[in-house]
This record gives C-alpha cells, sequence and structure tokens, in this order.
C-alpha cells in the first residue's frame, strides 16, 4: 500500500469540511476540520511516528476525536466516516465547487431546491431561468455562473506545466532506465515551456518497439489504454492528462524529436525551408526530393545538424513559435538564453507576518540552501486584510527583524526588506512614501477592483510606477491560468510607462501566473525594461518556482542581462535604488 501523506490527509479533512458545510452541520465542528486540515499541511513532523506515538492530538488546531480520524486513515489507509459521509451524496455534486462562485450555501440551495447534481444541470438551469428565479441569486448571478462555466470548458484538457512537469519526468526517467531504449525525450508544449500543455509527448528511440510500448501502457500512472501499438500509444493517466508514446529507430530520432516538440507553425517553416533546397522533411527523415535534383541530404545524427542543414543556428524548443525565430537565426543572432543557474536572488516573497507559511528565518534558511546570494521579503499590505497585509508599525517591525537577521546571517548573504504594496483604485498606494522610503525595494500590485474598464486600469497602473519607490510591478495582468482571466489593461502602454519611468517588470513565476505573459517580454527588452523573475513563494518549497520563471524568460527571448536578479549581491543594490535617484522620479 502507498504510504500515506500529509497532503493526502489534509485533503480528506478538507472534503469532509465541505460535506458537513453542505449538510448544514455545526460550524464549530466544520471550522474544527478546516483546522485539522490546515494543520497537517504546515506539519513539518514524520506523520507515521506522529501516528504511532499518538502525538498528533498535541498539535495545534488537532482535537481528539479528529487525531483518531487521522490515525485510521495513516494505518488503514482508509476513512470510514469520510467514505460513509461521502456516500450521502450524488457524486456530481463535488463537480460544482470547480465553478466560480458556487460555494457550499449556493450548491446545497440548488440541489435542494431544484434537484441539481451536477453541473451539466446547474447549465441547463441557468439557461432556462430556475436559478435566476430562486431566492438569493438574481439575473446577474446566474449570468455570472454560466459564464464561469463556460470559462471552465474553455480550459478542459488543459494542464499547468507546473502540476504536470513532476510526473513528465519521471516517465521520461523510467524510460530512459530501460535497457532496451536508447534515447528518449518530452517533446511538444512540455518541452517548449508552454505555461499550459494539452497532452504529453514522450518519444524514445529502440530496436524492441513492443517491449517499451508494453512498459508504457502498464505504468503505474496509467489509469486508461486509449490506444496501444508497436509505434504509436495513447493512455489517459490518472492525474486526467493524456500520454502518447511514439517509438522511432536510433536513426529517425532526430527527425521524430524536431516534429513532435513543434510548434506546428515551427515544422510548417522547416519543411518548406527543406522544400527550397529540393529536399523533404517529415517526422521520420531529410530526403532527397522525388525528382532527385538539388544539393545532396547531408548526415544528420543530432537535432541541430537539421538547423545546421537548412541554414539555420540551433533554435532552442523554447522559441519554435514561428515569432521571429527563424530570421535570427538565419543572420546568427539568437540571444543566447539566460538559465536557472544565473539566477543569484530574488524578490516578492512572503513570510508568516501576512499569507505566506513559512517564517522569515525559515524562507532565508531555503534561499541560502538553494544557493541564493539574496532574498527580497515582500508581505502583503494592509489593504489585502484577507491576507493580513501588513500596516506601518508591522511593516517597520518587520524591517528591524529583517536588518537583525542579517547581522546574525553575516555576509555572503542578504535579506532585502521590501513590500508588495497594494495599488488602489486610484493608482495610488497603499502605504505612505515615508514608509516605503524605509525598504529596500517595493513591489507593486492590483489585488482588488479588477473589473475597471481597460484605459482606467492601464492609467491607475501607470500611476502607481510614476511612484519613484516603486522598484517593480508585480504580476501585471492578475490572471491565473485557467481559472481567471486577465483583467483588461494596455501592455504597450505599461511597457512604455515602464521605460520612462525606470520601473522594473516582474515575471512572477508561480506556475498559477507566469505574468508577464512571454508573448510581451520582446517589446519589454526592445525598449530596455529590465525583469525581476520573481517566485512569489508562500512557502520555502514554492522558490523552486524561479524554475518555471526561467521557462518563461526563455520564451519571452530574455538573456541573463535582461534580469536584474542575474546580478550578484555587491551590484544588485544600486539597480534596487536607481529609480529613487532618477530626476523627477
Ligand atoms: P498541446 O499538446 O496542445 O499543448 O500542444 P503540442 O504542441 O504539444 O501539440 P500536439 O500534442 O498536438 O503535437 C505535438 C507536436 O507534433 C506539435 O507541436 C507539432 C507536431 N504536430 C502534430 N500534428 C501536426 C500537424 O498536423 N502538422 C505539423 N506540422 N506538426 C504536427
Ligand atoms: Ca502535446
Ligand atoms: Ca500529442
Ligand atoms: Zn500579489
Amino acid at each position: 500500500m502507498a504510504e500515506i501523506t500529509k497532503d493526502h490527509v489534509a485533503e480528506v479533512l478538507g472534503d469532509i469540511a465541505t460535506m458537513l458545510e453542505l449538510k448544514d452541520e455545526n460550524v464549530f465542528k466544520i471550522r474544527a476540520y478546516q483546522n485539522a486540515a490546515r494543520a497537517m499541511e504546515t506539519f513539518s513532523g514524520n506523520l507515521a511516528q506522529a501516528v504511532g506515538e499518538g502525538t498528533l492530538e498535541k498539535l495545534a488546531g488537532v482535537g481528539k476525536a479528529i487525531a483518531e480520524k487521522i490515525s485510521e486513515l495513516v494505518v488503514t489507509g482508509n476513512l470510514s466516516y469520510y467514505n460513509i459521509l461521502k456516500a450521502e451524496f450524488p457524486p456530481g455534486i463535488f463537480d460544482m465547487f470547480g465553478i466560480t462562485g458556487m460555494g457550499p450555501k449556493k450548491i446545497q440551495a440548488v440541489w435542494k431546491k431544484l434537484g441539481i447534481t451536477s453541473v451539466g444541470e446547474l447549465e441547463a438551469a441557468c439557461g432556462d431561468g430556475r436559478v435566476a428565479g430562486m431566492k438569493g441569486f438574481g439575473e446577474k448571478t446566474a449570468a455570472n455562473i454560466l459564464k464561469a462555466i463556460e470559462d471552465r470548458k474553455k480550459y478542459a484538457g488543459r494542464f499547468l506545466i507546473g502540476d504536470i512537469e513532476e510526473d513528465a519526468m519521471a516517465m521520461r526517467e523510467f524510460l530512459r532506465e530501460l535497457p532496451e531504449v536508447t534515447r528518449v525525450e518530452a517533446c511538444g508544449s512540455f518541452r517548449r515551456r508552454r505555461e499550459t500543455c494539452g497532452d504529453l509527448d514522450f518519444l524514445v528511440s529502440t530496436r524492441e518497439p513492443e517491449q517499451v510500448s508494453g512498459r508504457f501502457v502498464k505504468h503505474e500512472f496509467v489509469e486508461s489504454v486509449i490506444a496501444h501499438g508497436a509505434t504509436k500509444s495513447s493512455v489517459r493517466w490518472k492525474t486526467g492528462i493524456q500520454a502518447d508514446l511514439r517509438v522511432v529507430t536510433e536513426e529517425q530520432f532526430p527527425f521524430a524529436l524536431n516534429y513532435f516538440t513543434g510548434s506546428k507553425e515551427h515544422n510548417l517553416v522547416m519543411r518548406q525551408r527543406a522544400l527550397a533546397r529540393g529536399w523533404t522533411l517529415n517526422e521520420y527523415r531529410l530526403g532527397e526530393a522525388p525528382k532527385g535534383e538539388g544539393q545532396p541530404v547531408p548526415e544528420i545524427h543530432e537535432e541541430a545538424d537539421i538547423y545546421r542543414a537548412l541554414g539555420l543556428d540551433f533554435i532552442p524548443p523554447e522559441l519554435r513559435e514561428s515569432m521571429g525565430e527563424f530570421a535570427a537565426a538565419e543572420q546568427h543572432t539568437l540571444p543566447r538564453l539566460i538559465e536557472r543557474e544565473n539566477l543569484r536572488g530574488t524578490f516578492h516573497n512572503h513570510t508568516t507576518a501576512s499569507d505566506g507559511r513559512s517564517t522569515l528565518r525559515e524562507m532565508a534558511d531555503a534561499a541560502i540552501a538553494l544557493g541564493l546570494e539574496y532574498l527580497g521579503i515582500a508581505d502583503h499590505s494592509k489593504a489585502s486584510f484577507q491576507a493580513h497585509g501588513l500596516d506601518e508599525a508591522r511593516l517597520l517591525a518587520q524591517v528591524e527583524e529583517i536588518h537583525a537577521l542579517n547581522k546574525e546571517l553575516g555576509p555572503g548573504f542578504r535579506l532585502f526588506a521590501g513590500s508588495e504594496v497594494d495599488i488602489l483604485k486610484d493608482g495610488s498606494l497603499d502605504l505612505p512614501d515615508e514608509v516605503l522610503a524605509q525598504l529596500d525595494y517595493v513591489v507593486a500590485s492590483v489585488h482588488s477592483v479588477f473589473s475597471l474598464p481597460e484605459a482606467e486600469m492601464t492609467k491607475r497602473i501607470i500611476r502607481a510606477m510614476e511612484n519613484k519607490h516603486v522598484t517593480m510591478l508585480g504580476h501585471l495582468t492578475g490572471r491565473l491560468l485557467l481559472s481567471r482571466e486577465a483583467y483588461a489593461v494596455d501592455h504597450a502602454a505599461i511597457i512604455e510607462a515602464a521605460a520612462a519611468t525606470g520601473t522594473i517588470i516582474e515575471l512572477n513565476a508561480n506556475p498559477r501566473r507566469l505574468d508577464m505573459d512571454w508573448r510581451w517580454w520582446p517589446l519589454a527588452k526592445e525598449k530596455g525594461v529590465k525583469c525581476a523573475i520573481n517566485p512569489d513563494a508562500h512557502h520555502t518549497s514554492q522558490l523552486q518556482y524561479l524554475h518555471f520563471g526561467i521557462g518563461t524568460a526563455r520564451k519571452g527571448w530574455l538573456r541573463k542581462s535582461d534580469v536584474v536578479n542575474g546580478l550578484p549581491l555587491g551590484k544588485i543594490e544600486a539597480v534596487l535604488a536607481a529609480k529613487r535617484g532618477m530626476k523627477g522620479g
């Protein structure tokens, strides 16, 4: 039996709280499960050991009754209370929680009053006026729910790269270690580091196609087999994503690697370039055209050889979106793209002072362990009250704490004291200039009033950037990939204003955001606007998000010199202070 993880326990406890809410149970009971779920998420000890020694009850937020339930779950792999509770509900009802705006109260109402037990039924009832006619709902609510259902359909079937990477790498390693396999890669949008992927495209070369395909379709990740052949198989994993496997020979591998990496638009140009030389290019070979005219076909061993044969420098997978890479590869002007190892530090990180789950000390230790030379702290400001944003007094106390910790940690590593200050509706900031002036740097972000018209939102953000204390702009569009649309904002105008005011633009590396989008970085670079790759970490483990930010930065054609946190300690300070010294700033 697989070991029960803390995350799994937290999820079960959270589900219980949700079901109790649906049943309209006592709020204290509901809260007890919610607290216990949170306690599990942040529990840093060994779960099996705590169960064995009976010490779970000592955890804040875990009472005797819940401790017993956790023990049952950890020891037996099952929780009877949870199973019994779950059986009381029609299964489709839980899907409704995935619709923005549908909480337990509303779900209970449509279930009890209209007998709705699935998203499909909910959609129909929003369409025919039944939902609008219910007490506490109305036309507007029904329309919002309908829109949320449509949005979900639009996103259905795509996955965040942050959610699939671990399994994709595990599968790649699994295939690599098969003795029959010579070469392997995960191709498609995943290799191009797109922010979301429709499916995964694995490629292997081997002399034993049946054996390798057989292992692929029987892997423990697999929920169902869609197609199973010697050279082509498709499966659905338990996580919901489809994974394809292509099996080729060693000689075919570079061509298949190039073809299945895509994009389709990139492939099209590659094929045209081959045709222009009198050759044909497909996923298996570069061949002479039927007429047998033209130059002899060069030998190909690696993917780079294909590019060379077509008169091109090697194009990194991230750039293969048919957005100018061919012209640059022909003229030898492709940029040398930034790499993870180039990052010396990072900004925009939260601690337990606002809505983070790790302490200042833990964050500093984790940054040091990652080999970073500096870490910027930027907790929320007071207007973000739901995130326990800091007021002036708490912020200044944190600055003191940071100074003290810097002394303790000694040279070679530094915490920078900052704030993620809210940009208020009119573009003013949530904290006064006298307070901001005492910080090492400031990230300014929009966290409220998302529905302004584009012109007003753009003006609002530009006004914030005009404040000389605003070092960088946080998550430009506020988008949450696959769940919340970006608010309307004029990217080009923001980039212009960033250039004019000397404001850095953040590349928020949280895989749910990856904001500013990669498509806009070439313009920023052209205008001389600098990038800061920030994980927006709310836990020590999330400092690793930098890795996803690097993928997006590379897709945006960024070099080390375009990214301020490529600078070491000793050089970065001047960049953070530059705007304050600017004339008229
Ligand atoms: P996705 O899965 O929607 O995130 O995007 P991709 O790019 O991974 O697309 P996918 O999985 O349909 O196909 C993988 C690659 O195979 C794609 O990037 C390029 C190549 N490919 C697939 N179908 C075609 C096609 O009809 N024409 C060309 N030229 N290439 C194709
Ligand atoms: Ca794909
Ligand atoms: Ca595919
Ligand atoms: Zn934020």
